[in-house]
């Protein structure tokens, strides 16, 4: 073109890599949550959606495209062709069916199996130095699941777990405390759902520990029903689905928090979905979160909780209940 020639004096050709590029696969609720968040926050320009649906596909990303102006020099593509998903740094898996009111997570595990079967091998073959991070329910077993499919190390498969949880329990705190959220300490550990575990132990704001000024805190016999808590925590995922249908902003927010700890080898401790084999005494290959240290290439290290007698057992009942799910899976 005429102007474009004028315009440019061409040094030399341009490259496409940002060295960050991450893929969202699911143009769902989570998935858009978690692609406005990578983009806003500013922890990717360099994002691709793969959906099986095409029209819903093309209208997010003219959508997000429109808003560019707004962005930091964005690159946003979408296509159910998994070849614009190369070279990623992250993949992230949001695709499945998700829970209708009142179902459980565990519940769709072989229908969301079958998908990730055919998606996991597509993103290994365009990326297959990348980080795979599962956010599709029932997220503990799908991370197990994903792993076996993908033959990958497990350092690399790395499921959102409870990440979220902790969130909306530091969330709860803050509420409780009158202070905010990002000084309220605390894990929530184990399963993303309804066996997910509190470490009450550890909660502590500014080093202080709630348990050694209420020692009974967390137990059936404090009278200050701290327990409440971590029950607000395990209902609040099904209060949302009930109230607007699906949730999406805060696991969005998590999906990108840690997508940044991964791209900027940062070392920072989340509560995430890894394989805890070895770790207090659980003998099966589960994926169950505790705190890991997260860089670019994944997980570190895991986090040695010094967790009570209570703690411990109710992590290991977690382990048994995927484990006992994992067996009936159809791989
Ligand atoms: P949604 O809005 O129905 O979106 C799912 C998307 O997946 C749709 O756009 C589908 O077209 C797409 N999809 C289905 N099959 C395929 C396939 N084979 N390849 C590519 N895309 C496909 O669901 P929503 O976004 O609300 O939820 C997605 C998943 O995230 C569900 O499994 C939820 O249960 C799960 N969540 C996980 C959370 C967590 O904390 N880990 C939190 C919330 C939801």
């Amino acid at each position: 073109m005429a102007t474009v020639m004028q315009l440019f004096q061409p040094v030399q050709p341009k490259i496409e890599d940002t060295g960050n590029k991450i893929t969202v696969v699911g143009a769902g609720q989570v998935g858009m949550a978690a692609v406005f968040s990578l983009l806003t926050q500013g922890v990717s320009n360099n994002i691709a959606i793969v959906d099986v649906m095409e029209d819903k596909l093309r209208g997010e990303m003219m959508d997000l495209q429109h808003g560019s102006a707004f962005l930091r020099n964005a690159k946003i593509q979408a296509s159910t062709d998994y070849s614009i998903s190369a070279g990623s740094k992250i993949c992230i898996v949001t695709a499945g069916v998700r829970q209708r009111e009142g179902e459980s997570r565990l519940n769709l595990v072989q229908r969301n199996t079958d998908v990730l079967k055919i998606i996991i091998p597509q993103l290994l073959k365009y990326s297959p130095d990348s980080i795979l991070m599962i956010a599709s329910n029932p997220v503990d077993i799908l991370t197990y699941v994903s792993w076996k499919i993908s033959g990958l190390p497990k350092h690399r498969i790395i499921g959102s777990g409870t990440n979220l949880d902790s969130a909306r329990f530091k969330y709860l705190l803050s509420e409780k405390l009158s202070v905010a959220t990002s000084s309220c300490h605390g894990y929530i550990i184990g399963e993303h759902g309804d066996s997910s575990v509190p470490v009450w132990s550890g909660v502590n704001v500014a080093g202080v520990r709630l348990s050694d000024l209420n020692p009974k805190i967390g137990t059936d016999s404090d009278p200050e029903n701290w327990k409440e808590l971590h029950e607000m925590v395990v209902k609040s995922a099904y209060e949302v689905i009930r109230l607007k249908g699906y949730t999406s902003w805060a696991i969005g927010l998590s999906l990108s928090q840690l997508s940044r700890a991964i791209l900027t080898n940062a070392n920072t401790v989340h509560a995430v979905s890894t394989c805890l084999k070895g770790e207090h005494g659980i003998e099966d290959d589960v994926f169950l979160s505790l705190p890991c240290v997260l860089g670019s290439k994944g997980v570190s290290d895991v986090i040695r909780l010094q967790l009570t007698e209570n703690e411990v057992g109710q992590l290991r009942e977690s382990a048994k209940l995927m484990a006992s799910v994992q067996a009936g899976i159809k791989m």
